[in-house]
């Protein structure tokens, strides 16, 4: 079985400046480079009759280049236990109709759509139970931005869970319109 997902991976200097926020929490398990992505889609465990399946509907979709920014920094809880924290990308409106595109691909193959709220964001760091004070990093990057960058290709991606989070290996590249 192979755990996909779908994604955007930031240019290298945006990941760069990401990287340069990444201390100063306790028990953050900051992402490192590889890692850092903004996902579209969680695809989640399928075979690979319906990963070349995904790969092929993928190939279909046809969108314009757009523009993001870094926008803010946020975080993700579950029962007032911090899990996940993030960078925000403004403006959302082209993400969330990329992801519609998306969702629609792996319905056509046959997944069941995708109901949870979609949300784009860029995963920093997780936390298991110990999570450090973070009122300070929310504070120092409350006002994060960056310059705008151009989106002009997303990915599906295989992700590798290891002892030390999971590992992720792009499997096909699809490029915007020209
Ligand atoms: O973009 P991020 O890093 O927030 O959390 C996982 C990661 O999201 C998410 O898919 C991305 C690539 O692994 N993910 C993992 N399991 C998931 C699940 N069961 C999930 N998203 C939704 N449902």
């Amino acid at each position: 079985m192979h755990r996909l997902f779908v994604a955007i991976r930031p240019p290298a200097d945006i990941r760069a400046g990401l990287l340069s926020l990444m201390h100063g929490i306790i028990g953050a398990r900051w992402q490192d480079d590889n890692q850092l992505h903004l996902t579209l889609r969680f695809v989640g465990e399928v075979d690979r009759p319906r990963a070349d399946d995904l790969a092929d509907a993928l190939g279909h979709i046809r969108f314009s280049p757009f523009e993001i920014a870094l926008s803010g920094v946020g975080c993700f809880d579950r029962k007032g236990q911090v899990h996940t924290l993030w960078a925000g990308v403004q403006p959302r409106d082209p993400l969330v109709q990329l992801h519609q595109k998306v969702d629609r691909a792996c319905i056509r193959i046959g997944l069941p759509p995708d109901n949870r709220n979609y949300f784009p964001h860029i995963t920093l760091a997780r936390f298991g139970r110990t999570a450090g004070a973070m009122e300070p990093f929310m504070a120092l990057n409350a006002a994060l931005a960056s310059a705008p960058f151009t989106v002009a290709e997303f990915a599906l991606y295989e992700s590798q869970l290891g002892q030390t989070g999971s590992t992720y290996h792009m499997i096909e590249r699809y490029r915007a319109d020209p």
